[in-house]
């Protein structure tokens, strides 16, 4: 007999699922990948049930002889270990970044004389009602809040992009790349106080309120099904914080960052230019831990945030708070620096890691962006924030276009450097 093999990366089995089987049994035995969590994430979307349960989904499913465990978003692993005469997937993947995909099982299978079948996608009402059931499942609070842990659980680092505004939140939502043979895209948004307050033309002094801010997730939230980190400056007063965290919480956001300062809060990029006051650890500790006592499940984190080398209060500083404010209880550390080298990030990490395997540590590299996310990783970074490179990459392409039009007192001459109108509608799904 023939090997046919196919690849699924779903959660739900529906009948574009069961015609791709029907139609492989008709060329041999089918043999069925399921794809791990790990390459889920980087190819569609986060999963709603385990692995475990989506192999079992599978091998219930009539006319699978075998069910392999496919761990790579491409094909080369399993065509070396499988060897099938057939590779059959739906047609979508001749399009897109998917078509990568395809052009990589092509490759592997025509090496050895084998083929590649195409099986017109299933795309009626019954499929689409599935695919809305499996976003909307996971854009619940409940579903997205505990997220983030369980991205830190499967992903090597977790790629994360600032967000101020639905469509903000669309572009980190629906972005993804083929590059390199790779695909990727980002695990979840940052809700930043800068951003946030630029958008609305404010300081980032703390200036925006809480329930502007808890707007602003809002937006997000509605069109958006990935993980909120939200930035949550100062924390503001210990009296005030812990309400935050239980607002937060029921919102579905999956962690708050507060950094260790007091007083009138100005962005940390200023470093010592301004004033800006470090908290004490006593009084620090005590924020984080009524924080962690208010918070009713295990799902949310709250992460210190330390300032020490931003402030230049040195590395010695810098350690000893994340050693303590892990102490009390915070649930990761954030460790910024303005310094254009990551020399000091670096060197804190591998400290921090030294007595410290397990607390998941942060990073926001704004000024230090010539590292990758593969080096912070192995330094033992588990999140990068990309933190504000969205707002300031819109604001001189809409200053641009704003003063060219002031120029030529049409629009003609801006046109061909903006988004078509058809494009930007497509972006947003109707119901
Ligand atoms: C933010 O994005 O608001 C931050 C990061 O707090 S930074 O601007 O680098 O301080
Ligand atoms: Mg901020």
């Amino acid at each position: 007999m023939k090997k046919v093999y196919t690849c699924f990366c779903t959660d739900v089995i529906h009948e574009g699922h069961l015609n791709i089987i029907k139609e492989a049994k008709k060329l041999g035995d089918v043999y069925v990948g399921v794809l791990s969590d790990a390459a889920m994430i980087k190819f569609n979307r986060f999963p709603t049930i385990g692995f475990e349960e989506r192999v079992a989904l599978v091998k219930n499913v009539d006319g699978v002889k075998e069910v392999l465990i496919q761990d790579e978003v491409m094909y080369d692993k399993i065509v070396d270990k499988l060897h099938p005469d057939y590779i059959i997937h739906g047609d979508n993947w001749k399009v897109g970044p998917m078509k990568a995909v395809r052009d990589n099982a092509e490759r592997l299978i025509n090496a050895y004389g084998g083929k590649i079948v195409d099986v017109p996608y299933t795309y009626n009402e019954n499929v689409k009602r599935v695919d809305a059931q499996l976003k909307e499942k996971l854009s619940m609070p409940e579903y997205r809040r505990k997220r983030l842990k369980q991205l830190l659980a499967i992903s090597p680092i977790v790629k994360t992009i600032e967000v101020h505004s639905g469509l903000t939140g669309l572009i980190a939502e629906k972005t993804i790349v083929e590059h390199n043979g790779e695909l990727n895209q980002f695990d979840a948004m940052w809700v930043s106080s800068l951003c946030d307050s630029t958008a609305k033309g404010k300081p980032d002094i703390e200036l925006v309120d809480m329930t502007s801010r808890f707007r602003t997730i809002d937006d997000v939230m509605e069109v958006t099904t990935k993980p909120i980190i939200f930035d949550g400056d100062t924390g503001g007063l210990t009296e005030h914080f812990v309400y935050t965290v239980r607002s937060l919480e029921r919102m579905g956001v999956s962690a708050i960052i507060i950094e260790d300062k007091t007083g009138l809060k100005k962005n940390s990029l200023f470093g010592t230019e301004v004033e800006q006051t470090q908290d004490s650890i006593e009084h620090f500790c005590e924020k984080i831990s009524a924080g962690k006592k208010v918070q009713l499940t295990d799902d949310f984190m709250i992460i210190a945030r330390i300032e020490s080398l931003i402030l230049e209060r040195g590395m010695d500083d810098a350690l000893t708070r994340a050693h303590a404010y892990v102490e009390a209880g915070a649930d990761g550390i954030m460790i910024h620096s303005r310094k254009k080298e990551p020399t000091e990030i670096l060197e804190f990490c591998d400290k921090f890691r030294k007595n410290n395997k397990k607390t998941p540590i942060v990073v926001v590299p704004s000024s230090f962006n010539c590292i990758t996310e593969a080096e912070l990783s192995e330094h033992g970074v588990n999140i990068v924030i990309y933190a504000n490179q969205l707002t300031r990459s819109a604001f001189p392409a809409m200053e641009k276009t704003a003063k060219d039009i002031l120029k030529f007192h049409r629009a003609k001459e801006v046109d061909s450097r903006l988004m078509p109108i058809k494009d930007i509608i497509s972006l947003i799904e109707e119901l």
